[in-house]
């Protein structure tokens, strides 16, 4: 290990080792070398036990200071510390849901500009759901409702609990959250609330702590949620799509657009002005231009309109040490400052966007949604110019790609099912739990992060449950490893599936090959870090076809490289529903033993969900196989017992 922590090739991507070999040395500086600058890391940030929430600290719980200058102890700091990370998650995916709601607002006042309501299907379901009439109102006045029920999700003060986690988990979750005191009225009502709880000198005790971070990691599943909802209508829910991912996706002889971030509004608009300016693209002397995707912007633009995958977090500023990306055009979260300071050693233009994100030095295009073509097409320009300052002796592309067949929202996955069973189609995956054919589902999420090496583990944790026959689904940039590495298509399938996995891959793929053109994967992209609410729709959907509550099926979560605060809150809330979550790299928490034995056992007994921290791979897989088994083999017993006593749902939630 202490070898590893030296070498800068922290990283098992082809793409990504060619670059920094062919870099070494040259003076630009990219994450993987300032991880290595940043070691030893210091150990009581790495384990939680470092204050800063007021400036008498830094306080340090140290043998000889067992607590803060306030008297706060390591479990007050710890859980305190979790709180303000999940509120950074929370804030930030909430934030962008808030965003897509205001867009859609300004379409239900008639001030359309260049977006409009695409999936006008969608829009009906979500408003069904939300108990919003849709009999005989135009979509517009169905939209309006729907954006002001939304908006109340954001901002309701008291009287109402959100409704939007109401309506989407089982009634036994709804009621466990009330329970326990942990359901939202809103999200910045939430956010505020565990601010001024988190103060200096507000709350000690770290159980108290602990269930407002959980509150607050429901709003993130709110906001997140909303997200996901909107975005649908407004830009269409995904349905499959074929295309490539990784470096080798740039083309020397193209216009070679990264889009970067999060936010689909910027992103889509971009794609489309990219695809109507070819001809000021050949003026410029280049054969056209070509939109790719980093990080959940990526999977984003990927998931609709079937824009290639360049890379996932850590490898950004290797896209552009390849000297071929003409323009970097950025959004919301997980862009890295370092990627300015690596363009300017190549022709790359960075293009911020948003006045919350803001880069000295890069080029700021303001995007206002009103004037929305307008500015994406200023955008595209600026990417035409700088192919034209392109350095051809610097250009040097990594010629790794693999194909990816993604576009697997819920309503993608069901229609699949569909083929097989059209009155029940979710009962394809439960029949084929219950027979065991599979061993249960598991969700690949979350980031990367230098910690762990560079895209490592996730694909060694997938590959190993393939194998023993697990249905595999991933969002993010857990995501974007497996497209790169080509386990997003039929031939990894063939190569990885167990037998049970296979059949039912197969079966799948002959009950819709007049629908497919291309076998299907060996894992379903569902989309971005917001669409993991397309995941838990997916348990909630299972829970409901077996009648038991979500911590009985058989449905674990895995985020082998967590890097975010966004991470932690999803990690959060995904214990909070029920899931047994594994992550990779040890959050700062094991400082306080009672808090950390909170997350990963008592967690359990109050929720049905718990995490487990683990960095090796291979034992991480075993960890994963053990809670599926534990929950099928229960799922088994719960059946025995409901068919000898003919009784209906058994209460106990673990
Ligand atoms: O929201 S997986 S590094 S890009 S935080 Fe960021 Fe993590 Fe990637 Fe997407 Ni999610
Ligand atoms: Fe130190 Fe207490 Fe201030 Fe934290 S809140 S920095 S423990 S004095």
């Amino acid at each position: 290990m202490a070898e590893k922590k030296k070498d800068r090739n922290r990283t098992v991507d082809p793409a990504a080792l060619e670059v920094l070999a062919k870099t070494e040395g040259n003076g630009v500086e990219s994450c993987f070398d300032r991880y290595l600058n940043m070691q030893p890391q210091c150990n009581y940030g790495n384990t939680g036990i470092c204050c800063t929430i007021c400036i008498q600290g830094p306080c340090r719980i140290t043998k000889k200071a067992s607590k803060g200058i306030c008297g706060a102890t390591g479990y007050t700091i710890v859980a305190r510390n979790l709180v303000r990370h999940v509120l950074g998650g929370t804030s930030a995916h909430s934030d962008h849901g808030l965003h897509t709601t205001l867009v859609l607002k300004e379409i239900a006042d008639g001030h359309e500009g260049d977006y409009g309501i695409t999936d006008s299907a969608k829009l009906k379901a979500v408003a069904e759901r939300m108990d919003i009439a849709t009999e005989g109102r135009s979509d517009k006045e169905v939209l309006k409702d729907l954006v002001d029920l939304a908006l109340q999700e954001f901002s309701r003060i008291d009287g109402q609990e959100s409704l939007w986690i109401e309506k989407t988990v089982v009634p036994e979750r709804l009621e466990k959250f009330k329970d326990c005191n942990i359901m939202p009225y809103s999200v910045h009502r939430t956010i505020a609330e565990s601010m001024a709880q988190t103060h200096m000198g507000m709350d000690a005790d770290p159980v108290n702590l602990v269930f407002q971070a959980l509150k607050a990691a429901l709003c993130d599943y709110l906001g997140m949620h909303i997200a996901t909802d909107l975005s649908d209508i407004l830009f269409g829910t995904p349905t499959p799509v074929v295309s490539e991912a990784n470096m080798g996706v740039l083309e020397e002889k193209m216009v070679n657009i990264a889009l970067h971030g999060h936010n689909p509004v910027l992103s889509e608009m971009v794609v489309k002005a990219a695809r109507s300016m070819t001809d000021e693209a050949k003026a410029a002397g280049a054969e056209g231009i070509k939109c790719m995707g980093i990080c959940c912007t990526g999977n984003e633009v990927l998931m609709r309109q079937g824009v290639p995958v360049l890379t996932n977090f850590s490898s950004q500023e290797l896209a552009i040490m390849t000297g071929a990306v003409d323009a970097m055009v950025v959004d919301i979260q997980c862009i890295m400052p370092g990627i300015q300071a690596v363009s300017e050693c190549y022709h790359t233009k960075i293009i911020t966007t948003m006045p919350s994100v803001k880069i000295p030095s890069s080029h700021y295009v303001d995007f206002d949604e009103a004037h929305a073509m307008e500015k994406a097409q200023d955008i595209v320009r600026i990417a035409i110019a700088a192919y034209k300052e392109r350095k051809p002796e610097k250009v040097s592309i990594p010629q790794f790609k693999n194909k990816v067949v993604a576009g697997f929202s819920l309503e993608a996955i069901s229609d699949l099912l569909s083929a097989i069973n059209p009155d029940t189609p979710i009962k394809v995956i439960t029949d084929a739990i219950d027979s065991g054919e599979l061993a249960g589902v598991a969700l690949f999420a979350g980031c990367n992060n230098l910690k762990v090496i560079h895209d490592d583990s996730h694909s060694t944790i997938a590959k190993e449950l393939a194998k023993n026959n697990v249905l595999l689904v991933a969002t993010g940039c857990a995501a974007g490893t497996f497209a790169k590495f080509g386990l997003m298509n039929g031939d990894a399938v063939e190569q990885y599936a167990g037998d049970g996995l296979k059949a039912f891959m197969n079966r799948l793929n002959e009950a819709n090959k007049d629908k497919m053109t291309e076998k299907l994967p060996l894992i379903f992209h569902m989309g971005s870090c917001v669409d993991n609410t397309r995941c838990y729709d997916l348990v909630t959907e299972l829970a409901k076809q077996w009648n038991v509550d979500t911590p009985k099926v058989p449905f674990v979560a895995s985020a082998p490289e967590a890097m975010s605060e966004k991470a932690v809150s999803i990690g959060s809330w995904c214990v909070t529903l029920g899931m047994p979550v594994h992550v990779g790299v040890v959050p700062p928490i094991p400082g306080s033993p009672l808090v950390d034995g909170i997350a990963l056992q008592i967690a359990q007994d109050v929720y049905g969900g718990y995490f487990m921290w683990e960095e090796d791979p291979q034992e991480a897989a075993k960890k994963l196989m053990a809670a599926l088994n534990e929950r099928t083999w229960k799922m088994k017993v719960h059946k025995m017992a409901q068919e000898k006593y003919e009784t209906d749902t058994i209460s106990a939630t673990w």
